[in-house]
């Protein structure tokens, strides 16, 4: 196997038969150029990634066909006994990565699997602190028009103006607002959480202590972020970010093995598995979706390789390198730099706002997203920001020397951000790069 592909570390056929081609071409060739894009672009969305082909085959299987509400061995519908072996073995591998006693796979995505923790924890109009979404946080941590800012008592912690979590400050609000639960994660921090002190925190108040660990999952199995266990009570994580799987999300924590079926003698740190169980299923979800269960037990088998810790180490170290060479072309790096997978840039010295440099850099074949920044002037449509990532480059088993290259076209589409011909310029190299690295070579819809 050659150097360029081994993150990937499997097979490139996909066995496709080409049905959608003969019902459907208007949709198949919708996918095909979908394909192309994700192909022959260089994908920054630091939320995305590439699945493997056994993860899009997993997606792809008759599990889809199912239903399967309940947990294995204790289902309300017929025929589950092969779907209880897929849900056990994720659940197994979950607990095993992470190194946890529970794991609840079934949350449909990351916002479902917030909720349902919410759900479980907290009663209607009890108080949760979250990190504000334009300072990085997420929607589901307490944003006043998400259901975590309207069925509770929302109170928002922000960063320090520099972009970095001031603890001190966190720990005296937390200690005059007492929220019931406090919510860590991020989708737009690029430093590591200091999980002792978090907890620390949230016990002062005795608040449940919910780590959204969904941008670095991955970066935590490949040992490169300290791992939230021991400290937060529950852990959500969405699959398909730095975890490398399909959409989805898990719910892990600890306590007394899961009684689904019966309401738990109390609402205590000791009946978390009971709780987490029955706010996903039957309080706020139908029939789980058993492809993505199959598709997130491959994924998690494929992080629990090798080669996924040197994937972890290669995304940070891209990172790293991308926020040296940006910043030697004097953009600025929300908090100056990055530990993990994300760079948050401030562009409020390059004469451009945020959507006009998605548009421009899209334009050049570099896909990224409009962000805002710590204490942003612009409004969220159009903030002062952009956010990029390198988990899905790393995929393709790009290193320091593409990033190299990333970092000057990023520069001189930004520079050149109204010169379409120049723009063009660059989406061509990108496409010569991309060339180098190929993704799905096999598959086509067309
Ligand atoms: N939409 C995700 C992200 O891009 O970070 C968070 O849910």
């Amino acid at each position: 196997m050659n150097e360029k592909k081994e993150y990937f570390h499997f097979i490139y056929f996909v066995n496709i038969n080409m049905t959608i081609q003969t019902t459907d071409p208007e949709l198949a060739q919708a996918l095909e150029n979908e394909l192309h894009r994700e192909r022959e672009g260089l994908e920054m969305i630091p939320s995305e990634n590439f699945v493997s082909p056994a993860v899009l085959e997993a997606l792809g299987s008759v599990g889809t066909n199912k239903y399967s509400e309940g947990f294995p061995g204790k289902r309300y519908y017929g025929g589950n006994t092969c779907i209880d072996v897929i849900e056990t073995l994720a659940q197994t591998r979950a607990k095993t990565l992470f190194g946890v006693s529970h794991a609840n796979v079934q949350p449909y995505s990351g916002s479902p699997a917030n909720q349902a923790v919410c759900f479980a924890l907290l009663k209607p109009g009890e108080k949760l602190m979250g990190l504000n979404l334009t300072y990085g946080g997420h929607l589901t941590h307490g944003w006043k028009v998400n259901f975590s800012g309207t069925y509770y008592e929302s109170v928002q912690y922000v960063t320090d103006p520099d972009g970095w979590l001031n603890y001190d400050t966190l720990a005296k609000q937390v200690l005059e607002e007492r929220p019931k639960l406090l919510f860590v994660g991020a989708t737009a921090y690029p430093r590591i959480f200091d999980w002792a002190r978090l907890s620390e925190v949230a016990r002062s108040v005795d608040a449940y202590l919910v780590a959204d660990i969904s941008h670095i999952a991955g970066l935590i199995v490949g040992g490169v972020h300290p791992s939230p266990v021991g400290y937060a009570d529950v852990i959500t994580t969405t699959t398909h970010k730095t975890l490398r799987g399909p959409r989805g999300a898990m719910i892990l924590c600890n306590g007394e093995p899961s009684e689904p079926m019966k309401t738990p003698p109390e609402r205590s740190r000791q009946y978390l598995p009971t709780m987490i169980d029955r706010a996903v299923f039957p309080g706020l979800q139908g029939g789980p979706h058993n492809h993505q269960t199959a598709a997130i037990a491959v994924a998690l088998h494929e992080a629990s390789q090798p080669a996924f810790k040197e994937y972890a180490v290669q995304v940070v170290q891209n990172a790293k390198t991308l926020a040296t060479e940006l910043s030697n072309r004097q953009f600025h790096l929300v908090t100056g730099g990055t530990d993990n997978h994300l760079l948050l840039i401030d562009l409020t010295n390059k004469n451009i706002g945020g959507a006009d440099a998605e548009k421009a850099l899209d334009r050049a074949g570099i896909t990224v997203n409009k962000n805002t920044i710590p204490n942003d002037p612009r409004k969220p449509y159009d903030p002062s920001g952009i956010r990029l990532g390198t988990p899905p480059l790393t995929t393709r088993g790009m290193k320091e020397k593409e990033m190299i290259l990333i970092a000057e076209w990023i520069n001189e589409a930004i520079i050149h951000w109204s010169h379409r011909e120049k723009l063009d310029d660059i989406r061509r190299k990108v496409k010569e790069l991309t060339g180098q690295f190929p993704l799905y070579p096999e598959l086509r819809y067309v």
